[in-house]
């Protein structure tokens, strides 16, 4: 397998497995080298805590690459995922054009809302930003509400495949060249993970939990960007990454007290062997 260099940009919720402390040791289990700009410190994540502190670190992220131009460090992968602020998603921007190699990959989670609404830190403006973003992805990875905010459709709770099908062609004319959909479930039993590459589509179905846990999200698209770095197919990195993330939610959802992320480390190693199988 390649070893490859990936550099993941999103905040660092101190305590609350998601975003970095999620996306580090997952992409680090798949066998890749993993470089970080963290955008924020927050003491937490910002879903069901209150009273969180955030220290936003906008300023040095062009600090940072332009000393990596320098040291002319660059990267096979960059990835994105909860990003602080409209002029963070510029910083990234000009990092993709200038800090990459000729064959990077970029692949954005415009990780900004759920069931229904924006988290929230965000508003509309930011949903601008974010789609300039996603213009220039290799690969974006939105759930279901992010695609509607990012699309102007509608969010639906229930939907069929001709709605479906319409939020990634309207991806796809925003820039995209390749959509990930997570969380497309179309019965009360399943869900799954929708590939298109703008010709052929996809979709890994899997068991559907009654129960939802914070952080799945950065989890799945971690394991999704390692195994498919690794050089599996996107139908394969779906299914990959979806396993993963079930398996870790039947590993957390007994205990009432771990409410505010998933167990994922303990199953580290069995994501690692099925990206090397
Ligand atoms: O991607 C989830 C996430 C990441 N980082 C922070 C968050 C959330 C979700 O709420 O609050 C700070």
């Amino acid at each position: 397998m390649d070893y490859k260099r990936i550099l993941t940009i999103q905040d660092i919720s101190c305590v609350g497995q998601c975003s970095l402390t999620v996306a580090l040791p997952i992409l680090s289990a798949c066998g890749h080298e993993t470089a970080i700009i963290p955008s924020a410190v927050l003491s937490t994540h910002t879903m069901g805590f209150t009273d969180f502190t955030v220290r936003d670190l906008s300023e040095d992220i062009p600090k940072i690459a332009a000393h990596w131009g320098k040291e002319g460090i660059d990267f096979s992968a960059v990835y994105t995922g909860y990003l602080g602020s409209t002029e963070q998603i510029d910083y990234v921007i000009d990092i993709m054009n200038n800090l990459m190699t000729e064959d990077g990959v970029k692949i954005v989670d415009p990780a900004m809302a759920d069931g229904g609404k924006l988290y929230p830190a965000f508003d509309m403006e930011y949903v601008e930003a974010m789609k300039r973003l996603v213009a220039m992805a290799d690969i974006t990875m939105p759930n279901i509400t992010e695609a509607a905010f990012l699309t102007g459709m509608d969010y639906r709770e229930t939907y069929d495949e001709t709605y479906i099908n319409e939020l990634v062609a309207r991806l796809h004319e925003l820039g995209a060249k390749k959509v990930v959909l997570t969380g497309v479930s179309y019965d009360a039993e399943t869900t799954g993970i929708l590939c298109s590459d703008g010709t052929e589509t996809t979709y890994y179905r899997h068991e559907l939990l009654p129960h939802s846990c914070h952080g799945t999200g950065d989890v799945c698209a971690s394991a999704f960007v390692g195994a498919y770095m690794a050089g599996k197919s996107l139908y394969e990195s779906a299914k990959i990454s979806g396993d993963y993330t079930l398996a870790c939610i039947k590993n957390t959802m007994d205990d009432k007290d771990h409410w505010y992320g998933v167990k994922f480390e303990p199953l580290l190693g069995d994501l690692a062997q099925a990206v090397r199988a």
